[in-house]
């Protein structure tokens, strides 16, 4: 049973020594078009998140914002990995963390669960952020970035601040455009560094990230925003890392040229 197939992690992805991010697997999108699968209800949806992982910090930053903490619940897993991947605490154990709960729509275990109830061949990794979809029973979107930009403009309806849009139309393009420019020798670069399995792909991971901090850190010393005047979901892109920088990376991956925290 696909259950017991063997666990991936991002370290597998390892190729030629360097670390390569697979493209997230479920991608679907909610819609307000008539007729459409995925529609933005109040309380349909659900995120599943570690509290750990920049990527599902991401959405849960662009939730607390927006205000849809009371028709978009969040379950938190453990913040310890196991070797099949993120679990759920169950209501028995002791010393349950603060923010989480057991799996409460399915009594499920393990994060791989939701995946293999959606898609019992998935050959992927098991991955937060999760919107899972409680209409079809299944993972709507695994990608952050993509979540978020959905979080900002389909909940209007239900959300408490329908009046902040971090994405607006005007400045999609742009948002876009910069945070693809940190992707992958920031966001990423950080774990490119951490699980490079050779000297070469550690010093050039190594070489674009500071590279690329020195870029942020030199905008950012004359504009407190990324585009334009005001906060968009480009600075919500960035900022899950940044706080993570002196505090996680720089042991964690061995990301230590200098500490950040001297910089805006
Ligand atoms: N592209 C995904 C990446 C998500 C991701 O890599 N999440 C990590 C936690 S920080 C994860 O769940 N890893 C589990 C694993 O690799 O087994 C996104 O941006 O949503």
């Amino acid at each position: 049973m696909s259950a017991s197939k063997p666990h991936k992690a991002a370290m597998d992805d390892v190729v030629k020594g360097r670390f390569v991010r697979k493209p997230s697997a479920f991608r679907h999108k909610i819609s307000s078009e008539p007729g459409a699968r995925f529609a933005p209800e109040p309380n349909r949806y659900r995120l599943y998140v570690s509290l750990a992982c920049p990527w599902a910090h991401r959405c849960l930053i662009t939730r607390a914002l927006k205000g849809l903490d009371e028709i978009l619940p969040v379950t938190v897993v453990h913040h310890y990995m196991g070797s099949e991947g993120w679990r759920f605490v169950t209501k028995d154990e002791e010393n349950i963390p603060e923010r989480c709960e057991p799996e409460p729509l399915f009594g499920f275990k393990k994060i791989r669960e939701l995946y293999f109830h959606a898609e019992p061949e998935y050959d992927g990794r098991f991955t937060v952020p999760v919107l899972w979809d409680t209409k079809h029973n299944t993972i709507v979107n695994n990608e952050s970035s993509e979540i978020i930009v959905m979080l900002n403009g389909l909940f209007n309806d239900y959300a408490k601040n329908p009046h902040i849009n971090l994405y607006p139309d005007t400045m999609q393009e742009q948002i876009n455009e910069v945070a693809e420019s940190f992707y992958n020798s920031f966001n990423n670069g950080v774990y490119r560094c951490g699980f490079a399995k050779t000297q070469e792909a550690y010093n050039e991971a190594f070489s674009e990230l500071f590279g690329r901090l020195d870029i942020l850190e030199e905008h950012l010393s004359k504009s407190r925003y990324l585009v334009g005047n005001s906060l968009t979901l480009a600075d919500i892109r960035l900022f899950v890392t940044l706080i993570r920088f002196d505090a996680v990376y720089v042991l964690h991956f061995k990301n230590e040229q200098e500490a950040h925290h001297g910089l805006p």
